[in-house]
């Protein structure tokens, strides 16, 4: 079974995760900076989480999945250093306390590596077709987050995105949904973060 099969299966998770009014109000401006300025520092923190996940993940994975999450890797490592600019840009300390759905989030990556190779995958693929789809619907987005939106929405971290779902469906296994599940309750506790700081 595809692992796409499991967005049909959970559409109203989905929808939860990818159409957050966090992303309708970057669509149409009324996002309060406060929100988002939270959402860019616990973000940064949750992709250096991401990319150790990662590399774990990449050394345990079998030959047909290794380029796919190799590059990732070397993408989230440039994609720190995007947020150090971005933070430095918006006068923001990365070195804020985490908040509970960040802290949640890492909790539930470490929980992955103790899961079987193609559950990690599904799930690592999950987590960023999270961000392809939800920014995607945030396009083109107000001009104040406009980069923001782009950066999430260019063709090469979609075909990223189609690279993992690839890998998933090839390393094969049934499709782990309470892992799904988890993986997007922890992306719309991530949205709610934001929302509520404002
Ligand atoms: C919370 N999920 C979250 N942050 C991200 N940057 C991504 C997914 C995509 O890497």
């Amino acid at each position: 079974m595809p692992v796409a099969e499991l967005l049909q299966r959970h559409a109203v998770p989905w929808r939860g995760a990818t159409a957050h009014p966090f992303l309708a109000a970057v669509r149409d401006g009324t996002l309060a900076e406060p929100a988002f300025d939270t959402w860019l520092v616990q973000d940064a923190r949750f992709v250096a989480d991401l990319l150790a996940f990662q590399a774990r993940l990449l050394a345990r994975a079998p030959r047909p999945a290794q380029a796919v999450l190799a590059g990732g890797a070397v993408a989230l490592v440039d994609e720190l250093a995007w947020f150090d600019r971005q933070a430095a840009s918006r006068g923001l300390d990365l070195s804020a306390a985490l908040l509970p759905a960040t802290v949640a989030y890492a909790g539930l990556l470490d929980r992955l590596d103790g899961a079987d190779v193609p559950t990690a995958l599904t799930a690592l693929w999950t987590i960023e077709r999270t961000y392809l789809d939800a920014w995607s619907a945030a396009r083109p987005g107000a001009p104040a987050y406009r980069e923001f939106v782009a950066h999430w929405t260019v063709p090469e971290f979609a075909g990223y995105v189609a690279g993992l779902e690839a890998a998933a469906d090839a390393v094969g296994g049934p499709l782990p949904d309470e892992v799904f599940l988890e993986v997007v309750a922890a992306e719309t506790a991530f949205w709610d973060m934001a929302v509520a700081a404002s």
